[in-house]
């Protein structure tokens, strides 16, 4: 009986691994935090010893429960505290030379002490972790998040002890079909916790959510919602932003949910101008601040509208990898090393490839009066049928919403990359979309499409069936590198199908820094830049071209490009290689932003 009992009770707390975590806590940065950034203990398990016993179930006693022997003829086959640690937050492929092309799971552990104050509740936050994570704290399972770019959470509040606590993440890097991404991609599967860890401490009830940014086609009306969570949901929630002189009261209904909607004489957020504004969410029993920016983004025909007029986005797309040091890149100096190099280049405009960036790297653009491109690793052949595949692929869509939709420099959220036509692909991307715009309906959506020939051989012709549910046309072409030679580029027209802006959102080619040769020589710089020269005469031809972000600003790890001596598993399309040393196409570019009105960078 205590056996039947003891099962069903470990199948209830370490089984239910679809537990679902809380709804994320926007403004992680906003609130009374805990740290819990630094060196943890970790165990490497690449069969899993610490979740499955020999039979292949899963264990009672796995590496979650932290046990130590009790007596000296106890049999404990693992110890966190004598194992060695990893720096959280980072990558672990890039801290230890052995774990460079691991793959599995990662045991992480972490000791704290935490008092937790009368009439609080406590949250456990992760920026990210890739890619799928099992969370325990003192041996009881919180759940299970999986997607390696967002942020998720979890509540301890009767779990949290005032010493001794022991936190427990099961970190798993493995690719797989039916994930998101799937099993083969461009870039280094990087694993581990990647992002910041920390407590955060909140009232009872406490400001959960709040949507705070100008209405679809105003300039002067504040619309969205504050949302709060906890046991005295129907209060009243004023919203101030001191330096515009507004402060509005509103009453939150029975479930906690109050809608905004307020006149305001703003100073509008622009790349010239990136004016943020203090504003304050104050409920009875909690009260959040955070920096936010007010503009507004439309599409008319093919022009782009920042705050009413026509804008040409001048970008270039940038993957999550530091610079100089390599691995994932998380720091407010990643983020300002890379958007300046941006500013450099004449930018006004990154799209973030291919995942959701780090927090700090959004509010740094905000800050920076960069306009974003933000998307999902819905990325080449994902497993369309698959409806936990789209599960995922909605969740994640879903979590990079909510943390970044206050964030003005955000304009664009695209679904996916590079992905075949088929009925199966478009009825997915289609519920993505529909998705996106019920969770934000004032910014812009789009994808990175493909184009094909007309019989003419020289016509390019977008026409994705997808274009159709798109506010912006992405398309990523590669005439002169993986379609013939550069000199192919003169010959082209390009047309559409619809009447959209359009964003050249990849083109380009590789070249090691440092390698000359003439302008046919692959590898070369001069081949690289001649491409270059080439495809920005063609961009000038297109009458609905509104933005471009060539691929890419930097070097990048990738495992599929081994070549010797050029590649060494980089992809080398970087306009800057990975120790920052600019290429001659990298000029080629700034003078095309320069005419384009690319006020002068250092
Ligand atoms: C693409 C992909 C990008 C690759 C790039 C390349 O089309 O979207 O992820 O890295 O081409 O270099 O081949």
């Amino acid at each position: 009986m205590k056996i039947i009992f003891a099962s069903v009770l470990f199948f209830a707390t370490v089984m239910c691994v679809k537990a679902q975590h809380t709804d994320l806590i926007a403004n992680s940065e906003g609130r009374k935090t805990v740290s819990l950034d630094g060196q943890w203990q970790t165990i490497v398990d690449p069969y899993e010893t610490g979740y499955y016993d020999y039979r292949y179930q899963p264990s009672a006693n796995g590496y979650f429960k932290d046990t130590k022997p009790k007596s000296k003829s106890d049999l404990i086959e693992y110890d966190f505290d004598t194992s060695e640690t990893l720096a959280v937050p980072g990558d672990w492929n890039t801290q230890k030379e052995r774990l460079l092309l691991y793959e599995g799971t990662i045991w992480y552990k972490k000791a704290f002490d935490h008092q937790k104050k009368p009439n609080t509740r406590i949250f456990v936050y992760f920026g990210a972790a890739s890619y799928l994570s099992d969370v325990y704290l003192n041996g009881q399972k919180l759940g299970r998040h999986e997607g390696g770019f967002t942020p998720f959470n979890f509540e301890i509040t009767n779990l949290v002890r005032d010493k001794g606590n022991s936190l427990i993440v099961k970190v798993d890097n493995k690719r797989r079909r039916d994930a998101v991404p799937t099993l083969n991609t461009d870039w280094w599967n990087y694993g581990g916790l990647t992002r910041e860890v920390k407590l955060i401490e909140v009232p009872d009830t406490f400001v959960q959510d709040y949507f705070i940014q100008l209405q679809k086609g105003s300039q002067n009306r504040i619309g969205g919602w504050v949302r709060l969570n906890g046991g005295k949901l129907n209060q009243k929630i004023t919203v101030r932003i001191p330096e515009a002189r507004i402060s509005q009261t509103f009453t939150a209904d029975v479930k906690g949910y109050a809608e905004i909607n307020l006149n305001a004489d703003l100073t509008l957020w622009s790349p010239n101008n990136p004016k943020l504004y203090d504003v304050k969410v104050e409920a009875e029993t909690d009260q959040v601040q955070d920096q936010i920016g007010f503009r507004s983004i439309e599409v008319k025909g093919s022009e782009i509208l920042l705050n009413g007029k026509p804008i040409f986005l001048r970008g270039v797309s940038i993957h999550e990898e530091a610079p100089f040091r390599g691995g994932r890149a998380h720091s407010k100096e990643d983020a300002g090393t890379l958007l300046n190099w941006a500013k450099e280049l004449g930018c006004n405009f990154v799209r973030l490839a291919h995942y959701p960036h780090n927090e700090t790297m959004i509010r740094e653009a905000d800050r920076m009066g960069i306009m974003v491109w933000s998307e999902i690793p819905v990325y080449w052949t994902i497993l369309w049928e698959n409806p936990a595949t789209f599960e995922n692929a909605q969740a994640q869509l879903s979590e990079m919403i909510a943390r970044d939709k206050n964030r003005a420099a955000i304009i664009i959220w695209s679904v996916a990359n590079e992905t075949p036509l088929g009925d199966t692909r478009l009825t997915f991307l289609k519920k993505l979309i529909e998705r996106a715009r019920s969770l934000d309906s004032t910014r812009l959506i789009s994808a990175a499409l493909e184009r094909h020939y007309l019989d003419d051989k020289k016509t390019q012709m977008i026409d994705d069936p997808l274009g159709e549910y798109l506010d912006v046309l992405g398309c990523n072409e590669y005439v002169g590198w993986y379609d013939g030679l550069p000199e192919k580029i003169d010959t082209l027209d390009w047309k559409t199908k619809y009447q959209k802006p359009l964003i050249m959102s990849e083109f380009g080619a590789d070249a090691l820094y440092g390698k000359h040769g003439d302008a046919l020589t692959r590898w070369s710089e001069e081949y690289q830049e001649d491409l270059y020269r080439r495809t920005v005469k063609m961009l000038k031809k297109i009458s609905f071209l509104r933005g471009t972000s060539p691929w890419i600003l930097m070097d990048f790890r990738s495992p599929r490009r081994p070549l010797p001596g050029i590649q060494d598993f980089r992809n080398r399309k970087g306009l800057i290689s990975d120790r920052g040393e600019k290429k001659k196409a990298f000029y080629v570019m700034q003078e095309y932003y320069r005419e384009l009105g690319a006020p002068l960078q250092k």
